[in-house]
């Protein structure tokens, strides 16, 4: 088999690169290690940016986002007992972000791509890359207990953060910043209706805490867990209980509880690679850079990544150029930087470390207090979590 490019992945930056590939008219070959039910039975991010609601028509996958999806235009932020509002349209000159469920974006894509007769090979076990700093790269794998090879031009890696494409550059040639913080997110998904019509992130002594959504039916909450737990010692009912003790009294006494339809824990982590592009190799979203949830920006990230991954492939194979491939690193690590600083920061803000004391707590409590009371701090807030434009700095 031969191609263009192989995208190793089907989360979203690996079928968003494929749809914007396939429009520019360059071929591309999704390799998919778990079959497509598992991909979308993983409940992860649920807000989109401008940026990335703006991608999703651009390849022409926006209609049912556009129907089902929910404009937020502020959030909660709840500490010392008090819930408090940041109003994104007004701090930012009219801009709002979309809450709609990764799983959704993931299920538009792909039903695109069937639709198109795009080539997606799901369950394909122990993929390789190989000669990716040659021009001849190529990547083997086996399905249905055969062995196959694709020969291509570029290998993208989509396959997020524990994919084999990272893994198989030299460690020579790379170079990791990590942080973990000590404690997870505890995530719960439940047909019961959200206890506000807008996100609530909360700082409390016993944590944070999520009030999330998925449509006017379905919640999502979370609430912080230490490493150390395990979804096993959470009945439905101690979390609802949990939950409820990071409410203010009004949420409290609105909060709507029910069976929970998907349950799990998630560590949380700070991590970047230098650089993003290895010869035919570039890496793209999870597989590059994880930023912790608290600032809803890994899947707004890339979708970015393949944005500009994009073009400089379309440029390579339409105009015959490097250019774009050559600034691909440069040009998206500005950009996770600025993620990675914005959600790190958000994190150490809302959550409780284990030697924090009163007084860390007192100091949460007074910046979060200064965050809402000073319009320069909220607007700064407002302007990092609706995110940067697509050609911010350019
Ligand atoms: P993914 O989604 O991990 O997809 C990678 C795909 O590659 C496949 N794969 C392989 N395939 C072939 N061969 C191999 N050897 C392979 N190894 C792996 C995997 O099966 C998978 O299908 O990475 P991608 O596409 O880069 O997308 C990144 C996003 O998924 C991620 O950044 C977000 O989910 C992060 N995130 C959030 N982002 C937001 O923008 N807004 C949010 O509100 C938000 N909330 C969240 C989140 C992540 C969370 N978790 C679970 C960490 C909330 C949570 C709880
Ligand atoms: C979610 O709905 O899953 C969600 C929303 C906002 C975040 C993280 C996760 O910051």
């Amino acid at each position: 088999m031969r191609t263009q490019v192989v995208i190793v992945g089907a989360g979203p930056s690996g079928l968003l690169l494929g749809a914007l590939l396939a429009k520019a008219g360059v071929d591309a070959i999704i390799l998919e290690r778990q079959s497509e039910e598992y991909v979308l039975g993983r409940i992860r991010a649920g807000v989109l940016e401008q940026v990335t609601v703006d991608l999703l028509d651009e390849v022409g996958v926006g209609a049912r986002m556009h129907r089902e999806g929910m404009v937020h235009g502020g959030f909660d932020l709840l500490f010392a007992g008090q819930r408090h509002r940041i109003d994104l349209q007004t701090l930012t000159g009219g801009k709002s972000v979309m809450v709609y469920g990764q799983t959704e974006v993931t299920r538009d894509l792909m039903d695109d791509r069937k639709a198109k007769g795009l080539t997606t090979l799901y369950e394909a076990d122990n993929v390789q890359i190989h000669q990716f700093d040659s021009a001849n790269p190529y990547v083997t794998f086996e399905r249905l207990g055969k062995p196959h090879r694709i020969d291509c031009d570029a290998i993208a890696g989509c396959d997020g953060f524990h994919g084999v494409c990272r893994a198989s550059v030299p460690k020579s040639a790379i170079q990791e910043h990590e942080k973990v913080y000590p404690f997870g997110w505890l995530g719960i998904l439940a047909d019961v209706p959200p206890v506000a019509h807008e996100l609530i992130y909360a700082n409390t002594e016993r944590g944070f805490a999520l009030c999330s959504m998925r449509s006017a039916t379905r919640s999502r909450y979370y609430v912080q867990v230490p490493l150390t737990d395990r979804v096993e010692q959470w009945s439905d009912e101690r979390f609802w209980e949990e939950l409820r003790l990071h409410l203010d009294p009004q949420a409290r006494e609105t909060l709507v509880t029910g069976p929970s339809i998907e349950k799990s824990i998630a560590p949380l982590r700070s991590f970047v690679v230098e650089p993003m592009r290895f010869g035919r190799l570039f890496l793209a979203g999870d597989a590059a850079h994880i930023v912790p949830p608290t600032g809803a920006k890994g899947l707004n990230l890339a979708a970015t990544d393949v944005k500009y991954l994009s073009q400089a492939l379309i440029e390579f194979f339409v105009d015959k150029s490097e250019v774009g491939i050559d600034h691909y690193s440069q040009r998206c690590l500005r950009r996770v930087w600025r993620a990675e600083r914005f959600s790190w920061w958000f994190t150490s803000l809302m959550h409780q470390f284990p030697d924090m004391g009163s007084f860390g707590q007192k100091v949460q409590e007074a910046e979060l207090d200064y965050l809402v009371y000073s319009e320069a701090a909220s607007r700064s807030l407002a302007e990092n979590y609706v995110g940067l434009p697509l050609n911010f700095g350019e």
